[in-house]
């Protein structure tokens, strides 16, 4: 008997299926239907590590399911390979980025090829190439045309060592990721993408989204939807007024002092009448180290500086109150100003404490109520407005000092980095400073070699002669290149839709093609980009659909998060841990097959997942194929065993349904059982065994093939297709059980013992001796002893 030597099959049929190109998207095929199955393409970074595995070669056996049931499936792969570690291994090897990063991707794409998925490589997008970045830089275009994309002044985080404006995601435990020094902010001019235009829609649209809550409430929260007031006050002696935004106007008559952020101008504006400047500018410049988590951490003791001499006046009792400036209100906030109400907030409530601020309660329940009350109730103490509810009172208030205003914790998307491996920004500014577009015709608009990318505190771009002389030459004297690149959310914020038209030289992606195919019917990703690139993306898509330029009004039908997988030791896998595990050595030992129905197997391929990848548990699988191996010594072509075909067919719809539902652990666990029970019968049939490799072959997909050439088949079997179950096969034994109606037995129903209640009572209910015995009465119980009886009781 021959064994199971996975090298030969696995690189075997990696050829076959190459040369017969099995794994093309079909552009027209009659009858059937279009899936688009998506996976986040992946970062250059050099070498597949299993989270790429677990990423890529798990969903493959969803989009080979749908295949096998007639889908015209797309199911790409591409890179997204501008970014900042590229960077970071020229500076740190002396490398040329570009170099670096293609022959990543070259590597990168050998090792994908062996983990044998159905990507229908044709498609291959890689954000780099300046076939795709032509098209980044036009849809920049459209949105800077659209008046979607603006230039202002703003704070960024900055890195006083590598000189350089940090990304969020490049702070760890704010310190730069890179050099591991101290982050600091500077305030400097920055483009962004006014994705706050689109806050409303993109929280409201997420309601008929069919993802799963915990994403969607990510996303909400991150919206940061807030309704409430904008309220002025005058500052005493001043042209100037402050004005807060409050979600509590009911509590306008417990404001015992205002609070401006550190950031906020209007300190600058009153400096004249501050009696303690240099206190105010130390603590100003103490605050601006801090990050915005630190600020506004629950139960971190609240600072603050008093403006000595300022003061300002309250709208309905006039009284003059006292104005700080606190770290825990901050800048881009709402107005970067708060009303306090020690008396019902509890931030305020701290600071008041320790201020020795006077408390005033306006919100009854009364003197027993606690001394901070933070919920709602009847106004006291508010002159006019006493006895009102907190949400009457809100609305009479509002109207009389302020108005109504609704404000969302989302910020504008900064989108310009002082990076070299960046898609280049097209805007050239003319002899005023003032930003123009590159005419299309310029387009792609190339990021130039000539550059030291070494940072120095100002973008490497600016050094690039070559960029400024072609600037000049195209636009005239006195023209100067935008130096900053994109950041490569923006990258990703469309690669989905090239994917549809790789190859097209005239348009980004042509609009039959998306109408074909868009929205993503299904996206599979990590769970880090919820709140960045699936919002970033969702904005892109909604602007470039205002703009008539694609075809729907959101990208992505479903989502799924994946989890983790973990090193052995159940730590997250890291280099510094040495507990990464290199998927190359396990392909080699015990197969790509193995591999990936093991990931599969780790559990429910969900975001709250967290498995340690444990090399018994591999061995386990292996195990299991080889018995499947061994199983053909047991094909007969004569009569099956009936029993077991009955649980084939168990098991063929227990497998679909589970891949359908990404619970690809469960639908192997079938497989297993289903293994061990044709162990112990003396034969299967030919029909029977066939059945059983189509329905594993989206797991693993080598073996299946080869015994399916075996068996003598000449097609390929991922191109079969799915079988089906036999109804009458998959029911259960079935019991009949008595229904009594107020204790006497009315009727009798035959059902599986497996049925659920809702399905027994359905039954019983229609049973037309038991309506007539109900005859239209109320159903006071409804009583099912599983296998055993029915009683309903009526109502008298
Ligand atoms: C007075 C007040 C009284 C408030 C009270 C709350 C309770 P959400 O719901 O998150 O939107 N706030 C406003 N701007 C702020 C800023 N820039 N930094 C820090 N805090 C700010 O929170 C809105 C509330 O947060 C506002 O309502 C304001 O405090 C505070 F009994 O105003 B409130």
């Amino acid at each position: 008997m021959d064994r199971y030597n996975h090298k030969k099959i696995e690189s075997k049929w990696q050829k076959e299926w190459e040369k017969a190109d099995i794994y093309k998207t079909p552009d027209e095929k009659k009858g059937a239907k279009n899936f688009y199955l998506l996976v986040e393409y992946p970062y250059p970074s050099g070498n597949l590590h299993i989270g790429h595995w677990y990423a890529f070669a798990v969903p493959d056996i969803f989009a080979r399911k749908k295949r096998m049931e007639g889908y015209n499936v797309l199911f790409p792969i591409g890179f997204d390979s501008f970014g900042l570690p590229a960077e970071n291994a020229a500076i740190k090897n002396n490398l040329d980025p570009r170099k670096w990063t293609y022959k990543n991707i070259e590597h990168m794409t050998t090792q994908l090829e062996r983990m044998g998925n159905s990507f229908d490589w044709s498609r291959k997008v890689v954000a780099s190439d300046p076939e795709y970045y032509r098209w980044t830089q036009w849809l920049f275009l459209k949105l800077f045309n659209a008046g979607l994309v603006y230039k202002k002044k703003g704070e960024v985080r900055w890195c006083p060592s590598c000189q350089t404006v940090l990304a969020n995601e490049q702070i760890i435990n704010d310190k730069c990721e890179r050099c591991g020094t101290e982050v600091g902010r500077k305030e400097m001019e920055q483009w962004f993408m006014k994705i706050t235009d689109y806050a409303e829609r993109l929280l409201s649209d997420l309601d008929a989204l069919p993802w799963p809550e915990e994403i969607k409430n990510s996303q909400r929260n991150w919206i940061g939807k807030s309704d409430g007031s904008e309220i002025e006050f005058e500052i005493k002696d001043k042209r100037e007024k402050i004005k807060v935004f409050t979600t509590r106007a009911d509590t306008l008559y417990g404001v015992t002092y205002l609070v401006l952020s550190p950031e906020h101008p209007l300190i600058h504006k009153i400096e004249d009448q501050i009696k303690n400047v240099p206190e105010v500018k130390k603590y100003i410049e103490e605050a601006k180290k801090k990050t915005e988590i630190e600020r506004t951490a629950e139960g971190r003791e609240k600072t603050g500086v008093k403006l000595e001499g300022v003061e300002a006046l309250h709208p309905g009792t006039g009284e003059r109150l006292p104005v700080f400036v606190a770290d825990y209100v901050l800048g881009h906030y709402g107005t970067g100003a708060v009303m306090a109400v020690p008396a019902h907030d509890a931030r305020d409530f701290a600071f008041a404490k320790k201020y020795n601020m006077p408390i005033k309660k306006v919100i009854s329940p009364g003197d027993e109520s606690p001394q901070c009350y933070v919920g709602e109730g009847m106004l006291v103490n508010s002159g006019e407005f006493d006895g009102l509810t907190s949400e009457k009172a809100r609305e009479k208030i509002t109207k009389k000092f302020g108005m109504a205003k609704t404000t969302y914790k989302l910020h504008d998307w900064s989108v310009g980095r002082q990076r070299y491996w960046g898609c280049p920004i097209p805007i050239v500014y003319n002899e005023k400073g003032e930003p123009q577009a590159i005419p299309e015709e310029h387009l792609p608009w190339l990021l130039p070699d000539d550059v030291d990318f070494k940072p120095t505190g100002t973008a490497p771009l600016a050094r690039s002669k070559e960029l400024q002389e072609r600037t000049e030459k195209i636009f005239g004297k006195g023209f100067r290149p935008e130096v900053e690149t994109l950041d490569t959310f923006i990258d990703s914020s469309w690669y989905f839709l090239r994917y549809l038209d790789p190859q097209n030289n005239e348009e980004f992606s042509g609009i039959k093609k998306q109408k074909k195919w868009m929205p993503v019917n299904r996206y599979s990703g990590g769970a880090e980009h919820t709140t960045m690139h699936l919002l970033y993306s969702r904005f892109f898509y909604k602007a470039l659909y205002d703009l008539g330029l694609v075809s729907a009004g959101e990208p992505y039908i479903e989502r799924f998060n994946r989890g983790l997988v973990l090193g052995p030791d159940g730590q997250k896998m890291s280099k510094s841990l040495g507990n990464v595990v290199n998927p190359d050595e396990n392909v080699e030992r015990v197969g790509a097959d193995t591999v990936k129905m093991y990931l599969a197997f780790l559990g429910p391929y969900y975001e709250t997942g967290q498995y340690p990848f444990d090399l018994s548990g591999i061995s386990g699988v292996r195990r299991f194929l080889e018995r499947v191996w061994y199983l053909k010594e047991k094909i007969i072509d004569s009569t099956p065993d009936e029993s077991l075909t009955k649980k084939l067919h168990k098991t063929i719809k227990k497998v679909g349904e589970d891949i359908e539902n990404f619970k690809f652990n469960t639908a192997i666990s079938a497989m297993m059982i289903f293994v061990n029970e044709a162990e112990k019968s003396e034969k299967i049939s030919r029909e029977d065994f066939e059945k059983f490799l189509k329905i594993l072959a989206p797991f693993a997909p080598h073996i299946t093939e080869e015994l399916w050439h075996e068996l003598g088949n000449d097609s390929f079997i991922h191109s079969q297709k799915w079988p089906e179950f036999d109804k009458n096969l998959v029911v259960d034994e079935s019991v009949k059980i008595g229904v009594q109606v107020d204790g006497r037995v009315r009727g009798v129903i035959e059902i599986s013992k497996n049925a659920s209640e809702a399905e027994v009572k359905k039954m019983a209910l229609e049973l037309p001796k038991v309506r007539e015995y109900i005859d239209g009465r109320e159903i006071a119980k409804f009583i099912y002893v599983p296998g055993r009886v029915v009683s309903i009781v009526t109502k008298e």
